[in-house]
């Protein structure tokens, strides 16, 4: 498929996209929504990828947001649509068996921010900034910006940021819980790479499991997620990678893990 909008490459297990409209900040608008669905779902499907990195391409950004043109003059319902349709396509990517990990080279802000939040991982450089500033719209997120920004760095913070619209640092996104490491802007991509080398080693059946046991669990009570959680050791323990994984461990070798 030929990308206008983003960059899809693939190299050793790990699947790269970058966002490639540096001179709007990569906003996120229709196409670069529909590319990004399209290249979750091929990426995914794609037996040598273990592991996807998301980042934004030039100095400046991750993601600026939703792309502010076309939110100009749009009707109730067309707002609605849109923001059902790109909830939809982060649900994908946060739902896909394929772990994916955000690399935020720069501002993370509305729609990026709830872009970088729909991964399983975000790694940030010193100089990102993040922040859900719709409200300086006189509008509010509604990509998940809500919800999972909640989710993740609780209730005072989250409605702290929200009501206000003021970006973080990335060393507060850190000791929030927003993000999982911050690096100097030149280390930030292959540090993000070793953490994807680190978990495209895994076996992906367990990481397949893993992520669908935690987000099963989240959407339900804690009894229903350790009932998850037991079942899903249980359909680990059918895979020929668990007896390699435990064999290795008692022969004192590396395990070599075929996905089965
Ligand atoms: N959409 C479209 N273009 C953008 C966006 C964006 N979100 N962000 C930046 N750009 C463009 C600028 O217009 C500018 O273009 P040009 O060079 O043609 O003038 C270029 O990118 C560079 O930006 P700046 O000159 O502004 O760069 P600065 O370094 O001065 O500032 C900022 C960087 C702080 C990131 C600033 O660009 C900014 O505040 N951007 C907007 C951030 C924002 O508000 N994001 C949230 C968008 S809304 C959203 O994500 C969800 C929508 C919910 C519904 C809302 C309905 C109204």
């Amino acid at each position: 498929m030929a990308w206008k909008n983003i960059i899809v490459e693939k190299e050793d297990k790990i699947g790269y996209i970058t966002i490639n409209r540096p001179k709007s900040l990569n906003a996120l608008n229709h196409n670069v929504l529909e590319e990004l669905k399209k290249a979750f779902i091929q990426l995914d499907n794609d037996e040598d990828v273990r592991v996807l990195i998301i980042t934004g391409a030039g100095e400046k950004a991750f993601v600026a947001g939703a792309d502010i043109n076309e939110l100009e003059d749009i009707s109730a319902i067309d707002a609605f649509e849109f923001m059902e349709y790109g909830q939809n396509i982060f649900n994908i990517l946060e739902k896909l068996d394929t772990p994916s990990i955000a690399s935020v080279n720069g501002y993370a802000l509305g729609g990026g921010l709830e872009l970088a939040m729909a991964c399983d991982l975000r790694v940030a450089a010193k100089n990102a900034k993040f922040g859900q500033p719709e409200i300086k719209l006189a509008n509010i997120p509604g990509w998940g910006g809500i919800q999972r920004l909640t989710r993740y760095i609780g209730i005072t913070k989250a409605k702290e940021m929200v009501l206000t619209g003021n970006f973080i640092s990335a060393e507060e996104a850190l000791q929030i819980g927003l993000v999982n490491n911050v690096l100097p802007k030149d280390k930030v991509f292959n540090e993000t790479k070793k953490l994807a080398e680190t978990i495209a080693a895994k076996a992906p059946l367990a990481i397949k499991f893993a992520k669908k046991m935690l987000h099963g669990g989240l959407d339900g009570d804690l009894s229903t997620g350790l009932l998850l959680e037991a079942a899903g050791v249980g359909l680990c323990c059918s895979t020929i990678d668990q007896t390699e994984g435990v064999e290795a461990f008692l022969q004192k070798r590396d395990p070599k893990f075929c996905g089965k």
